[in-house]
């Protein structure tokens, strides 16, 4: 019987050898080792051996061959969970050295360009830059601007007021026009400014309206400042900005803070009109505010979308989708 023990126990151990996974381990396992495995029998079997001493024999035989066993199996079990969680790990990998290897730097956004690229062009043309605040109080952003409390341009705004001093006294600047005051009031003519920023209106958005934008508003104060001036300016900013594909108008318009007031478009390469923003000479009420003296001082002013003027130097269809964070989008500018 101790040979056959001896066999049991070689034939068990090369079974645990010959395992590949942590699951055949378990079944061969319990296969060897179970109530009805080999060396179960043996010390069923043991009973029926004639003599004390091979009863001895056998059972300290079948004990350490199922020992031998026991202690393979754990081996064998402890070895595949470890491969298997190798195996694990390398599927799971994340290849970091990627993106190590290529780093790619952020660049900055395609209305950032165009407002950088914009400063360029104006200070090519003799222009200094200003900038105001953007939280702004209602005298700047509508009285000083000949909008009078209850003047009826004042809701074409839809403004976003602030809770701050008297109700209704603190706004979002609803343009950038309001940085006009301030200039006239801190610098002594000449002036030839423009005044970059983000401004606020309660919009609905679509393909060519956002609730928050960004305007450059130039302002030009001299003494015999003319329109042919304004137009000028206009034209050579249009050629300098977007190319010589491009071609600009003035349309007759109103606003209260400039007289006579015009728009300004410009036609895309495919041909459509869209409009760009708004301009003209500035109100002599417009030059009190900003305290300067009419009889002396003239000059002309203009505002402009530069979300819009980003949107059509690239041929990007919908205003809305340079704000919707897409790398893919983003990326290409
Ligand atoms: C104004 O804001 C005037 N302050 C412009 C001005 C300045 C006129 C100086 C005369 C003298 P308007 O509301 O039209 O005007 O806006 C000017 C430009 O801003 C528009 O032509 C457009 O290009 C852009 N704009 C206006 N509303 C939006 C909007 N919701 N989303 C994106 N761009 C806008």
């Amino acid at each position: 019987m101790i040979d056959e023990i001896l066999a049991a126990r070689d034939g068990a151990l090369a079974r645990l050898a010959a395992v590949t996974n942590l699951a055949d381990a378990d079944a061969v396992t319990a296969d060897l080792l179970g109530k009805k495995g080999p060396f179960a029998a043996f010390k069923t079997r043991l009973g029926s051996l004639a003599t004390v001493d091979e009863k001895k024999a056998a059972g300290q035989a079948v004990n350490e061959a199922t020992s031998a066993v026991e202690a393979a199996a754990a081996a064998r079990r402890s070895e595949m969970q470890r491969a298997e969680r190798a195996t694990q790990l390398a599927a799971e990998r994340l290849d970091l050295t990627e993106v190590m290897s290529r780093p790619t730097r952020g660049h900055a956004h395609v209305v950032t360009q165009a407002w950088q690229r914009l400063e360029d062009v104006f200070i090519g043309l003799g222009f200094q830059i200003a900038e105001g605040p953007e939280v702004e109080t209602d005298w700047h952003n509508f009285e000083a601007l000949n909008m009078p409390p209850q003047h009826p341009a004042r809701s074409m705004h839809d403004t976003f007021y602030v809770d701050h001093g008297a109700p209704g006294s603190t706004v979002l600047r609803t343009h950038t026009s309001p940085v006009q005051i301030r200039v006239m009031q801190t610098i002594e003519p000449p002036i030839y400014m423009v005044m970059p920023g983000r401004v606020f209106r309660n919009e609905t958005t679509d393909a060519t309206h956002l609730a928050v934008f960004h305007q450059i508003e130039g302002l030009v104060i001299d003494r015999g400042i003319t329109l042919a001036d304004l137009a000028g300016t206009i034209e050579k900013f249009t050629q300098a900005f977007f190319g010589v594909d491009f071609t600009s108008r003035l349309r007759p318009s109103f606003f209260p803070f400039t007289e006579p007031s015009a728009e300004f478009d410009i036609r895309t390469p495919s041909g459509d009109w869209l409009e760009l923003g708004g301009c003209g000479m500035v109100h002599p009420n417009v030059l009190r505010a900003g305290g300067l003296d009419p009889e002396e001082w003239s000059g002309f002013a203009f505002g402009f979308g530069i979300d819009r003027m980003a949107k059509e130097r690239h041929g990007v269809a919908d205003v809305r989708e340079m704000y919707a964070n897409d790398l893919r989008f983003v990326t290409q500018f």
